[in-house]
């Protein structure tokens, strides 16, 4: 049994135009080779025009359309059930956001891996916080764009208990190859009694609920490993090189610096980094804030 309710069909409509491309790759190779051979200008010295063959037109109009008419039947049955969502599915949303995928409880409670129930079904609400992304689970052969704005939907009941790869297959930026998480299928019971013991959303920092949502976390860790740039752990009170203006200097990361790295990034360029690499959050990060990341990040010095 596979992995998911769709396993059987995606397989099938993939076997089947995997066997018809693999009979007309021999076929087409074989009858070609022997038509360079038997028909080559030493054998063959004088062409000959054939007009109107009749058996030979409808033969070779009735055949592939029959081939191509079988791969689009077991496509369509395959496909059509993944649309139609059975009433009683637990609804859990997606939100993609770069770079990381978070899943929604009934409730609110959240998680950033997706654990469902053994044999039941799930459906999942697609949503994205900003650009363009897609979520695939290739154990259970479905995947579907998550696209801002438009509210998308996947569901699907899964077969086995085990971990399965979640994968984001639409490049979305610089750490899109991180978006990725798992599918934790359990049984029913375990299922009711994680979601029980998953914690209630937010008793973090503000400050740190204020990076996560514009995911400069995606870029500065909070632990001090290098991502993209600089961590944010021990930097507020560090001394650093920058560039301004074009000239070396050496600054302080206090309240004021914090808010110009912000609002125009490329104006202290940390020195080991180029321009344009950090966007400006004018318009999207607000004073107060940045208030409250300064005050996160005098917590995590
Ligand atoms: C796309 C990656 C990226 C994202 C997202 C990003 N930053 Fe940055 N950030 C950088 C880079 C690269 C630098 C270093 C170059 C520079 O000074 O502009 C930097 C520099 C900084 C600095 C100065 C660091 C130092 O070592 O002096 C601060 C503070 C900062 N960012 C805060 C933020 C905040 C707050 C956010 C979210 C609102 C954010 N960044 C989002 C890439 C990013
Ligand atoms: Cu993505």
């Amino acid at each position: 049994m596979g992995a998911s309710n769709f396993v059987e069909g995606v397989d099938l409509a993939f076997k089947i135009i995997f066997g018809i491309s693999l009979f007309f790759l021999v076929g087409i190779t074989t009858v070609m080779l022997y038509f360079v051979f038997r028909y080559n200008r030493k054998r063959h010295p004088r062409a000959i025009q054939i007009k109107d063959n009749n058996i030979l037109e409808i033969t070779w109009i009735t055949i592939p359309l029959i081939l191509v008419l079988l791969m689009f039947y077991y496509g369509y049955v395959a496909f059509s059930p993944m649309r139609i969502v059975p009433k009683d599915a637990i609804p859990i949303t997606v939100i993609g956001k770069m770079w990381v995928w978070t899943f929604e409880y009934e409730g609110g409670k959240q998680s950033a891996d997706l654990v469902v129930p053994l044999n039941k079904a799930v459906k999942l609400n697609l949503h994205s916080d900003d650009v363009i992304h897609s979520l695939y689970i290739p154990a259970f052969r479905i995947k579907e764009d998550v696209v801002p704005g438009k509210n998308n939907y996947m569901w699907f009941i899964a077969q086995q208990p085990g971990e399965y790869d979640i994968l984001c297959t639409v490049y979305c930026g610089l750490r899109h190859s991180y978006m990725e998480a798992k599918a934790k299928v359990v049984p029913e019971a375990e299922y009711q009694a994680w979601l029980k013991a998953l914690p209630e959303k937010t008793n973090e920092p503000e400050g740190l609920t204020i990076l996560k949502k514009n995911a400069c976390t995606g870029c500065h860790s909070i632990d001090g490993s290098k991502i993209v740039s600089t961590s944010f752990k021990g930097l507020y009170g560090k001394t650093e090189r920058v560039i301004t203006n074009g000239s070396e200097r050496t600054v302080t990361v206090d309240d004021a610096y914090i808010k110009t790295s912000v609002y125009d990034p490329d104006k202290d360029l940390v020195i080991g980094f180029q321009k344009g690499i950090m966007k400006t959050y004018k318009g999207i990060v607000t004073e107060d804030e940045i208030t409250k990341i300064t005050d996160y990040l005098k917590s995590i010095k």
